[in-house]
């Protein structure tokens, strides 16, 4: 496979590059690709160096498989581009996630969704991969009808500039601004830009990309997103109230055999789900699951994973591994 990443420089882009390594994507020729201010740069991947070209110099290599992950205004703009020139894109940016005519792909969930058609395939949200990857095998079971979440952000998923920030405020030095306020010592209830509705952009993508994901408009969805002074992974508390009853030792029985999900429940022995721990890892991690005795058929649940992996460049690496398993690009 001729495979472009593009925004190989950029937070998610590095990990992308990582995963692709470590997974033994089946790379031909790699094409990194980032702004114009690095081109002619050089980036290793597999102990080769490769230098990073423009947009249109990618474009005219005729890449298979371009991932992208350079913010939703490059998206739009180049990713129809690609795709005239046939190649298939994997889009990290929020740009096509609510296209009607574009899917928005958790491979443990909906890649069987895919097909060679597909030009343009959306990467969801970090904060929502890992709460449908938990939610996904329940709703099947138990049927959901509403969900209560309350997100604890990393400050990666904002990029280099708030990790930055953290850093400087943590030493004492005078910080370049990615946030309105500190985040040392701080927890910012607010994750990208506020909508008209006085949520936040991030609020409702949990909302709308997780009835697309789990492909039912019925479930009530509500959240809350915040930043914590972070760098691992994103932590949600999660109530869930279900259709129909459960039992919680089947709750966990049924997520332990879910793919891509390591229950690390055991109150007795402190173990539970942290984001400390979840660095640099593929999987979603849950714990406290325990009934919520205040209303019928409810649930409670913490879901930690590495926002920089299994919510953007291990996604979208597993997307492209099953083009290529299932031979649709
Ligand atoms: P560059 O390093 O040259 O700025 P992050 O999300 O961590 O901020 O990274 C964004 C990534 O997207 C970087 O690799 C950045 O490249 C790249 N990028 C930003 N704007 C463009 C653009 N117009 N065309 C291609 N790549 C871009
Ligand atoms: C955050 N979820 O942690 C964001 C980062 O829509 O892909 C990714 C934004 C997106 O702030």
């Amino acid at each position: 496979m001729k495979v472009a990443v593009v925004g190989a420089t950029g937070m998610v882009g590095t990990v992308m590059l990582k995963v692709l390594a470590e997974q033994n994507f089946p790379v031909t020729t790699l094409i990194p690709v980032a702004s114009e201010r690095s081109i002619g740069k050089e980036i290793t991947y597999q102990g080769n160096a490769y230098p990073i070209v423009s947009m249109q110099d990618a474009i005219d290599a005729k890449p298979d498989i371009a991932l992208f992950s350079a913010g939703g205004g490059t998206s739009l703009e180049w990713a129809p581009k690609f795709e005239a020139a046939g190649t298939t894109v994997i889009d990290n940016s929020s740009a096509w996630r609510m296209d009607h005519s574009k899917k928005l792909v958790v491979p443990e969930i909906n890649a069987t969704q895919l097909t060679s058609t597909d030009k343009i395939i959306a990467n969801p949200n970090c904060s929502t991969i890992q709460m449908v990857v938990a939610l996904a095998p329940l709703h099947k079971k138990y049927k959901i009808k509403r969900i209560v979440v309350s997100t604890y952000q990393s400050i990666t998923g904002t990029g280099v500039k708030a990790v930055r920030q953290l850093e400087s405020e943590y030493a004492g030095e005078k910080a370049e601004m990615a946030y309105p306020y500190p985040i040392h010592r701080n927890a910012l209830p607010h994750c990208d830009v506020f909508e008209e509705n006085g949520y936040t952009k991030e609020e409702m993508k949990l909302v709308r990309e997780t009835q697309k994901i789990l492909n039912d408009k019925t479930i009530a969805i509500t959240a809350t997103a915040i930043r914590i002074p972070v760098v691992g992974g994103h932590s949600e508390s999660v109530n869930v109230e279900f259709e129909n009853d459960f039992d919680v030792d089947e709750v966990r029985q049924l997520l332990q055999e879910s793919p891509g999900i390591i229950v690390q429940d055991n109150p007795d022995a402190d173990e539970y789900p942290m984001p400390i721990y979840a660095e640099g890892k593929d999987e979603v991690f849950v714990g406290r699951i325990r009934r919520d005795g205040s209303q019928p058929n409810s649930l409670n649940m913490w879901i930690v994973s590495d926002n920089l992996r299994k919510g953007a460049a291990t996604n979208a690496v597993q997307i492209a591994q099953h083009l290529v398993d299932h031979k649709l690009v």
